[in-house]
């Protein structure tokens, strides 16, 4: 290949995978796991501290690029020469020049990076929201001890106000990370992170683990519903309502029947507040069915999908820790469906 050929190429090369990170960039840029879209204080602390150093860095990149280009160009060996570069050896103030830059950026960029860790760790005020955040293989159970109620995969916060958000896992660490919202914390088993935050707009915002915490870590998804005072307020007064009433409808009646057959053993891994099916391995189901997602947000939750999940939950979320004890047959599955989207 001639040497032209070989430059041309290389430049394509260089010039499209410039354009590829550009893209993808652009893609995650308008995601709803965007960084660049902070709707709670401490991701839009933690942005405001990024963005410059990220420019700094990129100022920095472009002239040590340059002058490193610049002096490969400039002294590079023609045709015909044949000579050895001239040997040098130390330079004293050169030398110190060079630790001194990269000391003094680095102390520049360590006294706000340093200050934000601690104010980000700032105890809130006693008008803070408490809730408890427990990591489950592959799922999160959510938890208001001050409200006495008990979700899973499904977060309710309140606009404007501060949560505290205590961390605790049963296995394995995870980590709890909603990108819009605030950094990652890690949750570990034996050991009590606090995360704090306040979340400033109202909206669905997604989150998920970010720590690989076994084989189905990537469907250990969640969503954080922000919203108005009221909303909130009316959403936790439905959560409130234990679920104890036998349903009208024949069906549900049916399937409220399977759940509680011991026989089954629905009721050993989950609670429905108001019956006897008190298990805590599975998430509460009390009102599932006023929820958006199952399954570690693996599944958007309708009817079709919760069927397909009693119909074999191992084939949809494999290694999951849901074993029956045996295939339900499927007017057993309508019917414990029909049980399930009742308990609004
Ligand atoms: C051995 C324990 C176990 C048994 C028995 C069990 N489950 Fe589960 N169930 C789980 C676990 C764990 C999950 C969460 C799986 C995941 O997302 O990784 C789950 C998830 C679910 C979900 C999705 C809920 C959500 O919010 O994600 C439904 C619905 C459900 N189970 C219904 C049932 C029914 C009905 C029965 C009885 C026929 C049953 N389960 C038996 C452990 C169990
Ligand atoms: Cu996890």
């Amino acid at each position: 290949m001639g040497k032209g050929r070989l430059w041309k190429r290389s430049l394509r090369a260089g010039v499209l995978t410039l354009l590829a990170v550009a893209f993808t960039g652009c893609a995650i840029g308008n995601g709803p796991q965007s960084v660049n879209r902070p709707a709670g204080d401490s991701m839009r602390k933690i942005w405001d501290l990024f963005l410059p150093i990220f420019w700094l860095s990129v100022v920095i990149f472009v002239l040590v690029t340059a002058i490193l280009l610049f002096a490969l160009w400039r002294f590079r060996q023609r045709p015909g020469e044949d000579r050895h570069p001239e040997q040098l050896h130390g330079n004293t103030r050169l030398e110190i020049a060079w630790t001194m830059a990269p000391a003094v950026i680095l102390a520049i960029i360590a006294v706000p990076t340093l200050s934000l860790i601690f104010e980000l760790d700032r105890k809130p005020g006693p008008e803070a929201l408490t809730v408890r955040a427990i990591g489950h293989q592959w799922w999160w159970e959510f938890q208001y001890p001050e409200l006495n109620v008990v979700t899973a995969n499904e977060l309710h916060l309140v606009v404007d106000r501060p949560v505290r958000i205590e961390l605790h896992s049963v296995d394995v660490i995870h980590s709890f990370w909603v990108p819009r919202l605030a950094g990652k914390r890690d949750v570990i088993p034996g050991w009590n992170n606090v995360l704090t935050f306040t979340p400033q707009e109202v909206g669905v915002f997604p989150g998920q683990c970010a720590e690989f915490c076994g084989i189905q870590h990537a469907n250990m998804k969640f969503t954080v519903v922000v919203q108005t005072q009221e909303e909130f307020d009316a959403w936790i007064r439905q959560q409130q309502q234990p679920a104890a009433e036998v349903p009208a409808d024949p069906l549900a009646a049916q399937g409220r029947e399977l759940f509680l057959t011991p026989a089954n053993a629905c009721m050993g891994c989950h609670t429905v507040a108001g019956t006897e099916a008190q298990g805590k391995v599975g998430p509460d189901l009390t009102h599932v069915g006023s929820r958006g997602i199952i399954a570690g947000g693996m599944l958007e939750n309708t009817p079709e999908n919760l069927a397909r999940w009693l119909r074999n939950p191992q084939a949809v979320k494999p290694g999951n820790k849901m074993v029956l004890p045996r295939q339900l047959t499927d007017q057993e599955i309508q019917a414990l469906v029909a049980y399930l989207t009742s308990l609004k």
